[in-house]
């Protein structure tokens, strides 16, 4: 039986990270910060919350990592914790660079000291594209990150090729664009639209307040994509690899899908700060923008290359966006019956 230590194991991809290890008879072991609801709910969910061994961890305190490396025998060690919400990251700019970046750097040392044969995994994003500077992108594209978030990745991305060239360590990057589920955080763009859907579907009557309608981003499904983050560390040779769908999509078009999916028929008007939708069916306003979810800095396209995932780890995501959306939808709106 293998063992496998996931950081963020109460976040979105350690919940489903965790069931997958645990279906392929894994020992899993995950850091939780003091903070983390207590119930684990997503785990919870996913029927897996008394299979896994729950351990205090947190990414800014040196020591608790050298001491949970130290004490938990791993083969497999997969770094997903992190301040993972770009939007917060120009506000909290040096939180997110101590945690996004600098904990990577003290994990791998750590490792390279104490576990050099643990089999590493670090969470990278498209979000290190930023500006981007090739469409699509892959491995090999120009990083230009444009948050203090995507900069910070930069630095665990970067780091963690180096460990594997200096020392030799099976450390493997995974560069994954958008992926989603309806575990979603409620403040990323997906969620937040489905939840208010759900709400209006289930006659609220108050329209979801958004941002950037034009932003472009290739949407997958989360448990596509830990599959992908799995088979990166069966691999005989450590490596980068992109997951993404190769699709890309505006907010607007998730938007549409969504309400499709609970029988609304939108009518669009307006552009930028006057773009409103209303449902035809019942007359109601479903979207306002409003500018305070703009961002200092806008990814304004995101289409990613996924044929080394594919052609190597024989991965490809399998549920289409406008599937994502209705699944997302629906769980959503089942919640409130
Ligand atoms: P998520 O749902 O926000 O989960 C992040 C996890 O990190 C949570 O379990 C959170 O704990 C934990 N965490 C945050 N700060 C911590 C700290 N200081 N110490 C220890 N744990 C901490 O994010 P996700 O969507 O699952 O993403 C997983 C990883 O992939 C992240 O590194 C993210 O940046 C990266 N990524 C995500 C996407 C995507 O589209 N989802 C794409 C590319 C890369 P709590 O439960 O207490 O909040
Ligand atoms: O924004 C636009 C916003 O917050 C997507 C994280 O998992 O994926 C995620 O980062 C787009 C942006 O995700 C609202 O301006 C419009 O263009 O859902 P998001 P993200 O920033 O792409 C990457 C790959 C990660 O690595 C991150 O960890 O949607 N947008 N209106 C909005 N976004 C939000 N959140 N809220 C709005 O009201």
């Amino acid at each position: 039986m293998k063992t496998a230590f996931i950081t963020g194991i109460t976040g979105q991809d350690g919940a489903y990270l965790a069931k997958l290890l645990v279906d392929k008879g894994y020992e899993v072991h995950g850091g939780v910060r003091r903070i983390s609801q207590p119930e684990s709910p997503r785990l919870e969910a996913l029927g897996v919350a008394d299979k896994v061994h729950l351990h205090e961890f947190d990414l800014t305190e040196q020591n608790n990592i050298f001491r949970t490396i130290r004490d938990i025998p791993m083969d497999e060690f997969y770094n997903l914790a992190a301040q993972s919400f770009v939007g917060a990251s120009w506000e909290l700019p040096v939180y997110t660079s101590e945690a996004d970046g600098m904990a990577v750097v003290r994990i791998l040392d750590t490792l390279r000291t104490l576990r050099p044969e643990t089999r590493f995994y670090q969470a990278s994003t498209s979000e290190m594209f930023g500006l981007v500077q090739e469409v699509p992108q892959k491995e090999t594209t120009r990083l230009y990150p444009r948050s203090p978030y995507g900069v910070a990745k930069v630095l665990g991305h970067h780091m963690t090729m180096n460990f594997r060239e200096s020392f030799g360590l099976h450390a493997s990057s995974g560069i994954l664009f958008n992926h989603e589920s309806p575990l979603r955080g409620k403040e990323f763009v997906t969620r937040k639209i489905t939840l208010g859907l759900a709400a209006l579907a289930r006659s609220g009557d108050k329209p979801v307040e958004l941002g950037n309608m034009d932003a472009k981003r290739d949407w997958g499904f989360a448990g596509d994509y830990v599959e992908g983050m799995w088979r990166m560390l069966q691999q005989d040779e450590a490596d980068d690899y992109v997951l993404a769908t190769g699709v890309t999509t505006t907010i607007r078009d998730f938007f549409t899908f969504a309400a499709e999916e609970l029988g609304m028929d939108l009518d669009w008007q307006g552009a930028a700060e006057t773009e409103t939708a209303t449902d035809r069916k019942t007359g109601k306003q479903v979207m306002k923008v409003n500018p305070k979810f703009y961002r200092p800095a806008e990814v304004d396209l995101l289409i990613g290359d996924p044929s080394k995932a594919r052609d190597k780890l024989g991965w490809e995501a399998r549920v289409d966006v406008r599937g994502l959306a209705q699944m997302m939808a629906k769980a959503d709106y089942d919640a409130l019956a």
